[in-house]
């Protein structure tokens, strides 16, 4: 598992070269931004169930069959496994977001999910649809100016975004 440190470190180990000007720059930007990122991850995490909920309703009213008799989220065991995949997708990203790298969404989540989804017969555009919809709402609640102090996050909320795409296009 990475970070957006270690990731620097690695990438110059391999290199057989010392870490660069521009790397250092990035992480020095990385690090004067980090109460933004901080308060991204708290707000997320804080409001995680909640995200959770509304996006699989909003799922579940955009493609019906997924509840009906039959669907991949009718009965109360495969609704309560559905709302676990979604939280721990969104757990996954908070991570993500909090070190700077992917690499603990990629490793720890996303790979085989594919797969494993196709094993199991759930849909993987649905899943993917509800990470859309997760995305959605951690976003609006990241980006919110109100009860923090303001300034730009738009870089950092395209990176929060570009988690979930990743996560959705693994699946989808
Ligand atoms: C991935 N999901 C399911 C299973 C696994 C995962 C391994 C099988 C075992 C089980 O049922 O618990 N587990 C999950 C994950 C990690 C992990 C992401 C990462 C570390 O360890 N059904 C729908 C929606 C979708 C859904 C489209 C958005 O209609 C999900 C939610 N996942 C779903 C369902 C099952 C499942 C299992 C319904 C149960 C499938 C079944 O048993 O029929």
């Amino acid at each position: 598992m990475l970070d957006a440190f270690t990731k620097v470190v690695a990438q110059a180990d391999t290199r057989g070269d010392y870490i660069s000007d521009s790397q250092i720059d990035a992480l020095k930007a990385m690090v004067a931004d980090g109460s933004k990122r901080m308060d991204v991850v708290n707000r997320i995490t804080g409001n995680a169930s909640a995200i959770v909920a509304n996006a699989a309703r909003a799922l579940f009213a955009e493609q019906p069959a997924l509840i009906a008799p039959g669907g991949n989220a009718y009965t109360n065991r495969r609704m309560a496994a559905c709302l676990r995949d979604m939280e721990i997708i969104l757990r996954y990203v908070t991570y993500s977001i909090f070190t700077g790298d992917s690499s603990v969404l990629d490793d720890r989540c996303l790979n085989g999910l594919r797969e494993t989804y196709l094993a199991l017969g759930v849909p993987g555009s649905s899943v993917a649809a509800g990470v859309g919809k997760m995305k959605e709402a951690a976003i609006a609640i990241a980006n919110d100016p109100n009860g923090v102090t303001r300034g730009d996050c738009s870089s950092l909320m395209a990176e929060v975004g570009g988690y979930f795409d990743k996560a959705a296009a693994a699946v989808g």
